[in-house]
């Protein structure tokens, strides 16, 4: 018996990083898949801002808005109090830093890596229609290396943002890049050798591991093969 409902499509790497934290803290989940292309009116009460994911504590309300929290940064810092996942440090300084590279891969990686990768390699598969491979290469030769370079100085060589220590920023990175990885594979190692190592680290964290198993079936019956950008 779960206590937790998580809304939303396992292809989201907001859905994603939502699984991984509740993976990381040992609570069972219910998954109640969401159409984003479209919502039901009983989805877009819970969510307001039409987007994916929402989670629902059901020791609270098992129906309605009652219960429920939209927005994968607040339903994060929502688990992290409720159940004592450990995901923001060990001092405050810990947690503002952690929070800062969660809002980064929200924010300033999320944008062209859905708007500019996932969009125009994936969307037209799900009519049948080729992949828009020119825009993502141009969002891949135009944006993302900048991206990378300061993730890669930001990890300064160690395992996790916070240097030892996991935590949300290393879920909200990997969230993305194992998005990218979904259909791009790695950053070139030789260029970006710590976010490379990142990446293939939290292709095997829990969460990461059971999302992406089902995220590989989704895509493999629309993209046989990874896009070759470089
Ligand atoms: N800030 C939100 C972003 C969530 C988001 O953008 N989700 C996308 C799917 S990856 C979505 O729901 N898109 C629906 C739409 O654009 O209509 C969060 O962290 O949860």
């Amino acid at each position: 018996m779960s206590d937790f409902v998580v809304y939303g499509s396992p292809l989201s790497p907001f859905v994603r990083k939502v699984e991984a934290v509740l993976h990381h803290a040992g609570a069972a989940y219910e998954f109640e898949a969401v159409n984003i292309f479209d919502m039901p009116d009983w989805f877009v009460e819970i969510s307001p801002a039409r987007r994916i994911p929402v989670l629902r504590d059901k020791t609270i309300a098992t129906e309605g808005i009652p219960g429920t929290i939209a927005d994968s940064s607040a339903i994060c810092l929502f688990l992290e109090k409720r159940l004592q996942a450990g995901l923001f440090g060990s001092s405050a300084y810990e947690g503002g830093r952690a929070a800062w590279f969660e809002e980064y891969a929200d924010t300033v990686l999320a944008q062209p890596t859905g708007m500019g990768l996932f969009r125009p390699i994936i969307f037209p598969r799900f009519s049948g229609k080729p992949s828009d491979v020119e825009a993502a290469r141009k969002t891949w030769a135009d944006t993302m290396p900048k991206l990378f370079d300061y993730l890669e100085t930001a990890l300064d060589d160690r395992p996790f943002f916070l240097g030892d220590t996991y935590s949300i920023a290393d879920i909200s990175v990997g969230a993305q890049m194992t998005q990218i990885d979904l259909i791009l594979g790695l950053p070139d190692a030789g260029r970006w050798p710590a976010l490379a190592r990142h990446t293939e680290e939290m292709k095997t964290r829990p969460g990461f591991r059971e999302n992406l198993a089902t995220c590989s079936g989704l895509i493999s019956a629309m993209l046989p093969q990874k896009v070759q950008l470089d």
